[in-house]
């Protein structure tokens, strides 16, 4: 499958009328890059419109070749020809004619190169080729990160890229093969979809029967949210190429409802709305974590899955059980629309005053957008965006400062509650945070769409505003480090905080004060969060520079965290150089880091966000009444 066939994107809509409609050279690129069925399309293509796209590539490849001596971020292509080979200052011709795009008989006005804006012109070709080629490494990165998968973890959970094998950390259900499958179909990573697809075909279901423990939340938006993903990419009937590799939808379908069936367990167990965090899949039977709480988060965000499940089931038991848990969340008590990050299943109460946007708190607020979004904004739903907002408000009223001497913006947190000290501290989960706000301020559209329509109201601006003020400070986490890495865990110098000596260790970042890295905090899990916001505020704003961050970071993983042998590693400790390897490439690196990467890099119009909503490991689910449900 390619992306050029992803379901209900705007490139499908726009492209009946192609004729007549600018269409930028980056889209005509991208098209041409992805088109998997291109036989098809070049032999429709009449000799006429052949030689006019021979001479179009012609003048590009002339315009190129003039301009553009440098190859940063170019592909050098791979041996299987999976990669598009993009020499320096233009691409092969070879693969120009072996993938016609779907092209409008003529050349976009913008770049004609012609009436003296040649200068301009020859830049934003430059710049189009340019993000073309890195999002083609960042697909070469994916597959070398599961080329070291499948050579000495196949079937395992995680792949330890050092000691060359696999471990078995989240139950034993293949995890990074499930959470890596859509992010292959998107890239249109075809073997890798065969292979993953095969091997969910075959083993997945009895791995499902005969697991024991499993973790309700990690396994609902990992392993089921892949699933359900998969299944929905996969669907001819969602708009899908009809040629995409691996087994049919329904495979993915079927293997969602057993594991969901007993995932139920977790719900159904609770003597209240609150589940239980662990699940014996084989029994099913479920149980409280051993100190008898559940975390905030996980408790609430199991809901985009389920109710899709639902959705493409037609049996409502999914959303039933786990809308309950937003339900009874509703009517308990906050502070300024802020929560504890313990629950408890047995009084179904909140437990402890610990409130913080990092671990076991994060994706409480993501979810109370996004669910409200899946459901296409509909007024019983409404309760979700109140909670959401007034949440949002009091992280802006209790949770935002900002750091000495240098200004950044950061979100510290409430250990003891909202009546005693404040924390200066920052997980690299709270990097979340940033792209949420955006997605929430203009419910998916360009920023520039929102204000000409008069949709942003004054929360809406603060929050937006917020998202551009985070999304820099998380983007500083990293650039403020030797390696150019963010660590785990980052703590702000204010007037009441200060610890010397603990700076990330680059010396030239402006930042070096405003930033301290406790010993303990100093590694890298190969965490999404960053690129996750960068990709949403780079749709939402259309604003280069965050991809220019994305790219940076995505230089920083390749240089000190890819295996040679196979796979990427988080490392120790990011402000050591070089850094030393943990010999863990968790799976979230295929199901996230690299997707939002390769999507940051790509057209906006793969997988839209007024479309779709990712659930909090970056697997994309329809909202309901605008792509098709099936
Ligand atoms: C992922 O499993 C999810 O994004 C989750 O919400 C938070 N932690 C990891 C990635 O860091």
């Amino acid at each position: 499958m390619s992306s050029k066939s992803l379901p209900y994107s705007k490139k499908d809509v726009h492209y009946d009328n192609a004729k007549f409609r600018h269409r930028s050279f980056f889209k005509v690129i991208t098209q041409n890059l992805h088109t998997s069925n291109v036989k098809n399309h070049c032999m429709s293509c009449s000799t006429g419109k052949f030689l006019l796209l021979l001479m179009i590539f012609g003048v590009a490849y002339l315009m190129l070749t003039h301009t553009s001596p440098t190859t940063d971020g170019l592909v050098k292509g791979s041996k299987n020809g999976t990669y598009e080979h993009i020499t320096s200052g233009g691409i092969r011709f070879g693969n120009i004619f072996r993938k016609p795009p779907r092209l409008p008989p003529q050349l976009p006005p913008d770049v004609k190169g012609s009436r003296g804006n040649t200068g301009l012109d020859h830049r934003k070709l430059n710049s189009d080729l340019k993000w073309i080629a890195r999002q083609q490494n960042v697909k070469k990165a994916f597959i070398h990160a599961w080329s070291g998968y499948k050579k000495y973890a196949m079937g395992y959970d995680e792949l330890m890229p050092v000691s060359k094998r696999g471990v078995d950390g989240l139950g034993g259900l293949g995890a990074t093969i499930v959470d890596g499958l859509d992010t292959a179909m998107i890239m249109g990573a075809d073997k890798v979809v065969s292979e993953a697809g095969f091997w969910i075909e075959t083993h997945l279901s009895n791995k499902i029967n005969q697991t024991s423990q499993v973790n309700l939340f990690e396994t609902t938006i990992r392993v089921l949210g892949g699933l359900l993903s998969a299944y929905h990419l996969s669907s001819v009937e969602n708009g899908m190429d009809s040629t995409h590799k691996g087994p049919k939808p329904v495979v993915y379908l079927e293997t969602a409802k057993n594991l969901a069936d007993r995932l139920l367990a977790g719900f159904t167990s609770s003597p209240t709305a609150i589940p239980f965090g662990d699940v014996v899949l084989r029994d099913p039977s479920a149980h409280p974590a051993p100190d008898g709480r559940s975390s905030t988060s996980e408790v609430s965000s199991l809901q985009l899955e389920f109710n899709y499940l639902s959705s493409v089931s037609g049996d409502p038991k999914y959303t039933v059980e786990s809308m309950r848990v937003l339900e009874h969340i509703k009517t308990l008590p906050k502070v300024e629309g802020l929560v504890p990050i313990f629950i408890s299943p047995r009084t179904g109460e909140f437990s402890g005053e610990n409130i913080r946007l990092g671990s076991r708190g994060d994706s409480y607020y993501e979810y109370l957008l996004k669910v409200w979004l899946q459901k296409n904004r509909e007024s019983n739903f409404t309760y979700l965006h109140d909670m959401y907002e007034e949440a949002m408000k009091g992280v802006r009223h209790l949770l935002v400062r900002k750091s000495i001497p240098n200004g950044l913006v950061f979100v510290g947190e409430l250990p003891f509650g909202a009546d005693s000290s404040f924390s200066p501290k920052m997980d690299h989960l709270v990097c979340f945070l940033p792209g949420t706000l955006a997605l929430g301020a203009t419910k998916g559209l360009t920023k520039e769409e929102a204000m000409k329509n008069n949709m942003l109201n004054f929360e809406d601006l603060e929050n937006l505003k917020l998202a551009e003020d985070l999304a820099k400070t998380c983007f500083e986490m990293y650039s403020v480090t030797s390696t150019g890495l963010a660590p785990e865990i980052a703590y702000f110098h204010t007037k009441e905080f200060s610890e010397g000596g603990l700076d990330g260790g680059n010396k030239s970042s402006e930042y070096m004060n405003d930033i301290i890295i406790k010993p303990a905090d100093r590694h890298n899990l190969l965490r999404p969060e960053t690129v996750e916001s960068l990709f949403f505020l780079y749709r939402i704003t259309e604003d280069p520079k965050y991809r220019e961050w994305g790219w940076q970071i995505f230089e920083a993983f390749e240089k000190y965290t890819r295996v040679d042998t196979g796979g990427y590693s988080s490392l120790d400790d990011v402000t050591s150089v070089p850094p030393h390897k943990r010999d863990k490439m968790e799976t979230f690196f295929l199901g996230e880091t690299l997707k939002y990467l390769y999507l940051l890099f790509g057209d906006s119009s793969v997988i839209p966000l007024d479309k779709f909503v990712f659930n909090t490991e970056a697997h994309p689910i329809p909202i309901e009444g605008t792509a098709k449900m099936g």
